[in-house]
C-alpha cells in the first residue's frame, strides 16, 4: 500500500587517479617512485528522517551525485576520499531497481548505501619491484555506481497484530478495515505483512498491520522467522491475538513476548492488549480481565462481537500517541 512514489538517478563518485611521480631532491639525481593512490569516490546514502512525511523533495530533484575522490599526489600522498551524497527520506521508504526491492528504511537514522563510490587508482609507488625500480605505471580511478531507483513510500503501521498462525489476525484486519488479506484454515497463510486503514471518529484513522504468524523458536528461523517483526517495531501499540481455545493463554502470551524480546526488547515497552479471538466458538465462556497484567479483550470477527470496544481502545491509544 503506497502513498507516494518518485524516480531518481543516483551517481556515486569516481575514484581519484593514482599519481605518477618520482622523488626529486637537489643532489639526489635518481629518487624512487612516490606517486600516491587516488581517494575513493563518495557513496550515495539514504538516511531515514522521522520529520519527513513525503517523497516531495525527491520529486523535484531528480539527480544526486556524490563527490569524486581526489587524485593521489607526489611524496606518497593519498588523495582525499570523495564526500558521500546523503539524502534524507521518510520512514517507510522502499527502494527498487529494475522492479526488484533492494532496500528499505524503517527507522530514524537508518542508512542505506544505494550506490558505491569507485575505488581510487594506485599510484606508481605501488608498482615498484626489484626488477622495476622506476615504474611509470599507475591506475586511473574506477567509475562510481550509477543507478536508476524507484522510491516508494509505504504506510507505516500504528497498531501491530501478533499471534500464532491461525489465531485470526488476517480475519480481524479484514473486518476492521477494507483490506482483503488471504484467510485460511491452515498455518502461515500470511506470508508478507498486510496493512489496513481503520476509521475512527472525527475523520481520524489508524493503520493496522497483520504480520505472519509467530511460533516458539521463530527467532532461530522456525516457521517464517522473525524478519517481518521490523514492520511493527515502530507501531504505537501491539495486539496479541490468542485463540480462545488455546489451552494456556498465559503461556501463549509469554511465548509470543519472548520471540519479540529476542528481536528487540524495546518493542515490549509499547501499550499492549491481549485479544482473545473466536469467542463465537463458546459464547458462554468466561475470561479473566487481565492476563500477565495486560488487559484482555474477547472478540469474534465472525459474529462481530467486541470489535467496537477494541477499535475504540486502539483509536484512543494511537491518537493520544500522535
Ligand atoms: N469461529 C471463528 N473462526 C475464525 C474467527 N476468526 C478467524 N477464524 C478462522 O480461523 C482461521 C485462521 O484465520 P486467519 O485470519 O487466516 O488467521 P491468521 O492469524 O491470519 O493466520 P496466519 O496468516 O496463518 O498466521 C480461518 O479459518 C478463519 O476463518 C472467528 O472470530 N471465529
Ligand atoms: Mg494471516
Amino acid at each position: 500500500m503506497f502513498i507516494d512514489e518518485a524516480e531518481i538517478e543516483v551517481f556515486a563518485g569516481r575514484g581519484g587517479s593514482g599519481c605518477l611521480s618520482f622523488h626529486r631532491e637537489k643532489f639526489v639525481p635518481k629518487g624512487g617512485p612516490d606517486g600516491g593512490d587516488g581517494g575513493k569516490g563518495g557513496d550515495v546514502v539514504f538516511v531515514g528522517d522521522e520529520n519527513l512525511h513525503t517523497l516531495m523533495d525527491s520529486k523535484y530533484k531528480k539527480h544526486y551525485r556524490a563527490k569524486n575522490g581526489s587524485p593521489g599526489e607526489g611524496s606518497n600522498k593519498t588523495g582525499k576520499n570523495g564526500e558521500n551524497a546523503e539524502i534524507a527520506v521518510p520512514l517507510g521508504t522502499i527502494f527498487r531497481e529494475d522492479g526488484k526491492v533492494i532496500g528499505e528504511i524503517l527507522s530514524h537514522g537508518e542508512r542505506f548505501a544505494a550506490a558505491a563510490g569507485g575505488k581510487g587508482g594506485r599510484g606508481n609507488a605501488r608498482f615498484k619491484s626489484p626488477t622495476n625500480r622506476a615504474p611509470r605505471e599507475f591506475e586511473t580511478g574506477r567509475e562510481g555506481e550509477k543507478k536508476l531507483l524507484k522510491l516508494e513510500l509505504k504506510l507505516l503501521a500504528d497498531v501491530g497484530l501478533v499471534g500464532f498462525p491461525n489465531a485470526g489476525k488476517s480475519t480481524l484486519i479484514s473486518v476492521l478495515s477494507s483490506a482483503k488479506p488471504k484467510i485460511a484454515d491452515y498455518p502461515f497463510t500470511t506470508l508478507i505483512p498486510n496493512l489496513g486503514i481503520v476509521d475512527c471518529f472525527n475523520y481520524r484513522s489508524f493503520v493496522i498491520a497483520d504480520i505472519p504468524g509467530l511460533i516458539e523458536g521463530a527467532h532461530t528461523g522456525k516457521g517464517l522467522g522473525i524478519q517481518f517483526i521490523k514492520h511493527i517495531e515502530r507501531t504505537s501499540m501491539l495486539l496479541f491475538l490468542i485463540d480462545m481455545t488455546e489451552q494456556n493463554p498465559k503461556k501463549a502470551f509469554d511465548v509470543l513476548k519472548g520471540e519479540l524480546k529476542k528481536f528487540n526488547p524495546e518493542i515490549l515497552e509499547k501499550p499492549m492488549l491481549i485479544v482473545l479471538t473466536k469467542t463465537d466458538i463458546d459464547p458462554d465462556a468466561k475470561f479473566p480481565k487481565r492476563i500477565g497484567g495486560i488487559p484482555v479483550y474477547p472478540i469474534s470477527s465472525i459474529s462481530r462481537t467486541g470489535l467496537e470496544e477494541l477499535k475504540h481502545y486502539c483509536c484512543e491509544t494511537v491518537l493520544r500517541n500522535n
